[in-house]
């Protein structure tokens, strides 16, 4: 995509700026450390459109572990979602976790207790996972969250991981009604609060050069 969108972020109670050419809630980032890069691109993480970014296994434990950056969170969130459409076609034995990165303890910690979270598939599938707010100052340092597929089981590398969309959902917004304001060259459009979930799924946000999220207070 080759529009550049510049986000501003500032609130009354903590003045923030971020430049990110990435919006938060799509990885800016990936680190492949264990597996191969099948097709695809980040970039095809970033729309829901059947085009999926594909990593493929490799023999020997762990199978693949591949991870995901994202920048420039909110400085406060009450909770948000992880939301994975994509699947994991191998082995049904296999086991896939999707894991968050601990800044407080320098580990990889579980969404879920299960298993595994992806169980071997033919065809897409949306996946959510969530994170509580309480969790926020261990999940996210520096406005950076990260998240990792992990295969915790030794790999064929006939099996691969696909991830078509990849996206964070800021669930709760600030109780203080804040306003957004869309600055698109000349054009400034507001939104309240509870159109802005909306707003930030819808393409337009493309056109985007600079918005602002203001409230006045979090509590
Ligand atoms: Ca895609």
């Amino acid at each position: 995509m080759s529009t550049t969108t510049t986000t501003t972020t500032t609130t009354t109670s903590t003045t923030s700026t971020t430049t990110t050419t990435v919006p938060w809630y799509y990885a800016s980032s990936y680190i492949l450390t264990i597996g191969n890069l099948d097709s695809g691109t980040l970039n095809d993480t970033r729309s829901d459109d059947g085009t999926p970014m594909v990593f493929e296994e490799v023999t020997g434990n762990p199978g693949f572990d591949f991870q995901f950056y994202f920048e420039g969170l909110p400085v406060v969130m009450t909770s948000w979602d992880i939301h994975l459409n994509g699947y994991y076609q191998g082995n049904p034995a296999h086991l896939v976790k999707i894991q968050k990165w601990n800044f407080t303890l320098s580990q990889w910690d579980d969404f879920t207790a299960d298993s595994g979270d992806f169980p071997s598939r033919a065809t897409e599938d949306d996946y959510t996972f969530s994170i509580d707010g309480d969790e926020y100052s261990n999940y996210v340092s520096s406005q950076q969250f990260r998240i990792r597929i992990y295969h915790n089981w030794s790999g064929t590398p006939t099996h691969h991981f696909h991830v078509d969309y990849l996206w964070l959902e800021n669930t709760v917004l600030p109780a203080s009604d804040p306003e957004i304001i869309f600055k698109y060259q000349d054009q400034n459009r507001v939104f309240k609060h509870d159109t802005i979930n909306k707003v930030f799924k819808h393409d337009e946000i493309q056109k985007v050069f600079k918005y602002e999220i203001k409230t006045t207070s979090k509590s």
